[in-house]
């Protein structure tokens, strides 16, 4: 059965319907796109570069040292990163961003191992920059990358492995492992040794410090682990190497100070008072991060030993010395049991 209404038209139209049909087809087709060339905004990409007039957090400069200036980045979790990038080069340069979180990569990969290293890991952000030009990079972080770094580099065949990288480190957020310390007027930490114990890094510790005494303290933790200081090199360390934070503990028992630090890797790290001649007192203290304490926090005692069984011991030895000293004299001392006969064998 044929179509009634096809069958009404002329033999002229009927062979262009099928032209008329295909030309709507291609015309329907192609509204999308003619669309997004006109009027429609495209969708802003998470963590690819498309210009911002808002604040940025941070400016990094691409040279054709090739470097990035700076090149550590600071950013916090759960909140977008907004970075300028201007290349003040003659060169191309790329702002990559890598996907996965504390790997340093190495810059004695080619660039096809490079390029295949973000094709199989992927990236937040990569942005090309063009001689002179300026371009943004905006990245949103959830709360789950806190303490976390990314690296960042350039994927311009040999300026990665020339030195252009660097890296973006999150914030440690969230409550600390709390730990409790005390001053005193002896020039003491008590205890003097602390133990956190740690799964990942980097961890945040809040120490209460409380003032038992009535002189002013201040807990100041070295930044350098297994590292040991002394009253002579202490300014000069922490002066190269900032501390990891250094609290004032005020004046009057009973007062108390929060000391909120973050450490990066597992170590023993020493903390001392900053007060001139307290460390040269004694007051210093080591906390003990990711590796165990000693095994006792009471006075260490220099013996082997207990002393009740250094003394049970020794008094032993004496009365072996008696003994061997009677029997010299004395032939056999004490002398051996007779035998069941009566008679000595
Ligand atoms: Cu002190």
């Amino acid at each position: 059965m044929t179509d009634v209404r096809t069958r009404r038209l002329s033999p002229p139209l009927r062979r262009a319907l099928p032209w008329f049909v295909a030309g709507l087809l291609v015309v329907t087709a192609g509204l999308p796109s003619a669309a997004a060339l006109g009027a429609l905004p495209t969708a802003p990409t998470i963590g690819y570069a498309h210009p911002e007039s808002g604040d940025t957090n941070a400016t990094v400069n691409l040279t054709d040292a090739p470097a990035f200036v700076p090149n550590a980045l600071t950013a916090n979790p759960n909140s977008t990163f907004s970075v300028k990038l201007v290349n003040s080069g003659a060169y191309n340069h790329t702002f990559t961003l890598a996907k996965v979180p504390n790997v340093v990569l190495n810059t004695s990969w080619s660039p096809s191992s490079l390029d295949s290293f973000f094709a199989t890991n992927g990236s937040l952000a990569n942005v090309t920059v063009g001689p002179g030009a300026t371009a943004y990079a905006n990245v949103t972080f959830n709360a789950s990358v806190s303490g976390d770094t990314f690296e960042f580099v350039s994927v311009v065949p040999y300026q990665f492995q020339a030195g252009m990288y660097g890296f973006l480190s999150m914030a440690v957020t969230g409550p600390g492992l709390e730990l409790m310390e005390n001053t005193t007027d002896s020039f003491a930490f008590v205890p003097a040794v602390l133990a956190a114990n740690a799964s990942h890094y980097p961890i945040k510790l809040d120490v209460l410090v409380t003032n038992q005494g009535s002189l002013s303290h201040t807990f100041t933790v070295s930044p350098l682990s297994n590292y040991t200081l002394s009253p002579a090199n202490f300014t000069s360390t922490f002066a190269t190497n900032a501390p990891l934070v250094s609290e004032s503990i005020n004046s009057g028992v009973g007062t108390t100070a929060w000391a909120n630090f973050t450490v990066r890797a597992p170590g023993v790290y020493q903390y001392i008072c900053t007060i001139p001649s307290h460390f040269a007192n004694g007051m210093t203290g080591f906390l003990y991060v990711g590796v165990p304490p000693p095994p006792s926090s009471a006075p260490p005692s220099t013996a082997i030993v207990d002393t009740w069984i250094l003394i049970g011991s020794g008094v032993l030895l004496g009365i072996g010395v008696l003994v061997a000293i009677i029997a010299a004299y004395t032939g056999r001392f004490p002398s051996k049991p007779a035998g069941p006969d009566g008679h000595h064998p």
